[in-house]
């Protein structure tokens, strides 16, 4: 029963199906539910929330990243699926944060200019809000200036950068580098994140800390944490 419906999120990813009056990709899914409906059951059935992000509509999202790869999908049909997902969270954040945990650290969270790739993002601010950290989320496509700036105003303890091109990693080094010369570098631990990046490439540019998924980053800012803020 779990795994049917695990799998019927996946699928409606895949499909770019919010609700039940989508059409979808195949014909005849009209009337079936969808990925917010599918949502709502896998809660009231007491489905693990990790489970339904990782092995629903994480791995949804992979699938449609296969089928782009094999130009079997094209910008509109990642695009729905993307909004899906989007949808599929915001039913889930409330029972993420729910239970009063109390604010930890703050983290100021960005996708680095030149990238619009937003989804992995609000999933890591989602999932960093659930476990209780104060997250102000500045967007996509932002700038170095922009960051620094938000850096010596919020003055948060943590800084995620995502970045989801190979072109576009580049700029999270940059940003490293601005934060230095800004002379705000100790002041913020940062952590890097996004499809191209890895371990290896987070410590090549002097970031503190790297997450291959949002209950990576979770795990990376409450190791980097002072005792108050874990
Ligand atoms: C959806 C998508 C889009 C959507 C984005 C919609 C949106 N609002 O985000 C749209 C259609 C706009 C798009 C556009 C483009 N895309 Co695109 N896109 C994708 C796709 C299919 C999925 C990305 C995604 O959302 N994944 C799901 C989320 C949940 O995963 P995630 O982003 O990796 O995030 C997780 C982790 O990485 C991590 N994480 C992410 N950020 C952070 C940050 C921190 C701090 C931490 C700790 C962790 C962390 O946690 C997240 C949650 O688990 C990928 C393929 C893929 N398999 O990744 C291509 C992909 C990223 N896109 C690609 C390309 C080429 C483009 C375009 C250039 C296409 C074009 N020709 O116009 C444009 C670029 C636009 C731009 N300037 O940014 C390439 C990149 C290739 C490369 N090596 O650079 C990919 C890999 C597809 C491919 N194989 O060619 N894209």
């Amino acid at each position: 029963m779990i795994d049917d419906i695990l799998e019927l999120i996946r699928e409606n990813v895949v499909q770019g199906r919010i609700t039940q009056e989508d059409e979808g990709m195949e014909e005849g899914m009209e009337g079936q539910p969808g990925v917010t409906e599918l949502t709502e059951k896998a809660l009231a059935l007491g489905i693990n929330i990790h489970d339904i992000i990782n092995k629903g509509l994480t791995a949804g999202m992979e699938l449609v990243g296969q089928k782009f790869d094999a130009k079997e999908y094209f910008i509109p049909d990642m695009l729905a699926s993307g909004q899906a997902v989007g949808a599929a969270m915001e039913i889930l954040e409330p029972h993420l944060a729910k239970s009063g945990i109390k604010t930890k650290g703050k983290i100021v969270v960005a996708t680095v200019k030149g990238d619009l790739h937003d989804i992995g993002k609000n999933i890591v601010s989602i999932l960093l809000r659930g476990a209780g950290y104060k997250v102000i989320d500045i967007g996509n496509d932002i700038d170095t200036q922009t960051i620094v700036d938000a850096i010596r105003t919020e003055k948060p303890q943590f800084l995620g950068l995502s970045a989801l091109l190979t072109s576009t990693m580049m700029t999270m080094a940059n940003t490293i580098q601005a934060l230095d010369k800004a002379g705000l570098r100790d002041k913020v631990k940062v952590i890097v994140g996004g499809a191209p990046v890895s371990e290896e490439f987070a410590k090549s540019i002097g970031a503190d800390g790297y997450g291959a998924d949002g209950f990576g980053a979770v795990r990376i800012v409450k190791s980097l944490a002072s005792d108050e803020d874990k």
